[in-house]
């Protein structure tokens, strides 16, 4: 690392110290080292790449395009990797987070196989007291949870897990070795986007495969064409015009809303409909009508459409049935892509069961027991169950900030942050991909994490040079930002729809739409407006 840090009583003493060595890590590490900052990244998992690391599930993949999953602060990195096809898979994802940590020479200030326990802010060193699992203590000016919108996994959520004889496995924590999956009777629990990936995935390699369904899911076909090398060339020459585009579109993707519904003649909107849904991208949810997100009508004609072009695969009522959705609208929750996964229920070993108004009960030593009593007899279970998504990689860690108050405790009752990245209560904490910022629902992550990064280090060289030592947002500058937030958030329909999105996930999570709503151009100017203001409402302590 930069330098060796540990005092005599055995405490590494930082500047900042950073949770996590994904996406947002791995940068945030880049830009402090390269201001002259003792910064050391930590991370429980063996290796870096964040959610690319733990998710290596069968069939976990992109659905941002790959040449937009980028960091886009150096020509010469974006340029150094060639992606194979459009929405490559995680093996692929995983070798790119590696070239990145090699490329920027970051490993030597990464501490893996390293899970951060607690932090407790000290009101007398004005400093954060950090402590991972094995014992070591760390004292930094500076803490910056780079964990993951999505990295604090739903999997113990069944009475009698324990007692399943065969293996079971949540999709975020997939062994690294090959798991045997032919001849064998497989449930899948959970039809979101990850559960999708791996039902698609393997169907057609498994005995049997039993999926269980509570909420159907509205999806779109992927197209993921393999890239050549003049497809290669053709997206690098286009890095200029992405790095102009990307901070400023509605959800960091290179497209934006492009169609107005009232405007166009019901001819015309099917037609554009027709078009975007031909792209086998994001598109049909995140750059075609904006109304879709505000206007029941809306809502109700795009999902119709949807709905018509699922029916038209699955033929079968029964199978319609259970895998359409008919109780919320069309994009209020996270929209998978997919490759022929509703043509897998069609076939003979797979076997889609609702357990919708006949509950799962408990897991049981034989499989899967729903209230109806009946045992679905499994080898392998597989949880795509999600994640507490947000603030469950925070609350798993004992945050402790000023006055004793804890994290945990203060989302406990309301999850409340400052643009996002700073909490009052909790001096000098930063955060990336926490609630009240788009990161992970409508944003394409990179574009998102990126930007708050580099707030976040130009607000930290900012105090340095001014001789501040804390930074704080003030009890009136979040109230202000929630209400923002919630006002914004409450206009769409995303507020009224059950899902990870609102926290209703999570038995007692108190319900907020946890990212923002107003867009990642609009977020990234309002967070720009205060570093310019010299960070108006915030309290800065010399
Ligand atoms: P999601 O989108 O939260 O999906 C979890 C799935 O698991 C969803 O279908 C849930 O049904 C289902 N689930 C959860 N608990 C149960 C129980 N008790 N019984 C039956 N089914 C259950 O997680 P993903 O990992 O797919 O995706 C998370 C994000 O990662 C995704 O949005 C991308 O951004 C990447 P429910 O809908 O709650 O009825």
């Amino acid at each position: 690392m930069n330098e060796v840090v540990r005092n005599i009583e055995g405490v590494t003493r930082l500047d900042a110290a950073i949770i996590g060595a994904g996406v947002a890590g791995l940068y945030q590490l880049y830009q402090l080292r390269n201001m002259g900052m003792k910064v050391r990244a930590y991370d429980a998992a063996s290796d870096v790449g964040g959610t690319w690391y733990w998710n290596r599930y069968p069939g976990a993949r992109f659905d941002s395009e790959a040449y937009i999953y980028q960091y886009l602060f150096s020509e010469e990195l974006y340029k150094g990797w060639s992606w194979s096809e459009r929405f490559p898979g995680q093996p692929e994802i995983e070798r790119w987070m590696h070239y990145v940590a090699d490329s920027l020479d970051l490993r030597k200030d990464i501490q893996l196989d390293t899970r951060i326990i607690s932090a407790r802010y000290n009101e007398d060193t004005r400093r954060w007291l950090i402590r991972t699992e094995d014992g070591e203590t760390i004292d930094a000016q500076f803490l910056i949870t780079c964990c993951g919108m999505l990295s604090a996994p739903l999997s113990e959520i069944f009475p009698g897990q324990n007692s399943f004889k065969g293996r079971i496995f949540h999709t975020a924590r997939w062994p690294h070795e090959p798991i045997e999956l032919e001849g064998k009777k497989v449930g899948v629990i959970g039809i979101g986007a990850t559960g999708i990936q791996v039902i698609q995935t393997i169907a057609d390699k498994v005995g049997e495969l039993t999926v269980f369904v509570r909420t159907p899911q509205f999806v779109l076909p992927m197209k993921n064409p393999k890239f050549n090398e003049s497809d290669v060339k053709a997206y690098k020459d286009r890095f200029a015009e992405l790095k102009k585009t990307l901070p400023h579109t509605f959800t960091g993707f290179e497209y934006d809303f492009l169609y107005t519904w009232a405007a166009l003649t019901p001819e015309r909107r099917r037609e554009v409909l027709e078009e975007i849904h031909h792209n086998g991208s994001l598109k049909l949810w995140l750059a075609s009508f904006a109304e879709m997100f505000f206007d029941e009508a809306v809502s109700e004609e795009i999902s119709e459409f949807v709905r018509e072009k699922m029916r038209a695969r699955l033929k079968d009522p029964e199978l319609c049935d259970i895998l359409i959705p008919k109780d919320y609208g069309f994009g209020t929750h996270r929209v998978p892509l997919e490759t022929n996964y509703l043509e897998v229920y069609h076939r003979p070993n797979v076997k889609a069961v609702s357990v919708k108004d006949n509950p799962i009960v408990e897991i049981v030593p034989e499989g899967v027991k729903t209230a109806d009593g009946v045992v679905h007899e499994l080898d392998v279970i597989i949880l795509a169950t999600g994640f507490d998504a947000g603030t469950g990689a925070l609350t798993r860690i004992d945050i402790q900030g000023r006055d004793g108050r804890s994290l945990k405790q203060d989302w406990g009752k309301d999850i409340r942050t400052t643009y996002g990245m700073q909490v009052y209560g909790y001096p000098n904490l930063f955060m990336t991909g926490a609630p009240l910022a788009p990161s992970a629902a409508l944003c394409n992550m990179t574009t998102c994490l990126q930007q708050q990064t580099e707030w976040i280090s130009d607000c930290i060289r900012y105090i340095r040079d001014k001789g501040v030592a804390v930074i704080e947002p003030t009890a009136e500058l979040e109230e202000s930002w929630v209400r923002h937030h919630d006002e914004t958030a409450n206009a769409t329909l995303i507020s009224k729809t059950n899902s990870w999105y609102t926290g209703s996930n999570v038995p007692g999570k108190p319900r907020r739409v946890l990212s923002y709503t107003g867009g990642v151009g609009t977020y990234r100017r309002k967070c720009a407006e205060v570093a310019e203001n010299g960070y108006h409402g915030f309290a800065l302590t010399e």
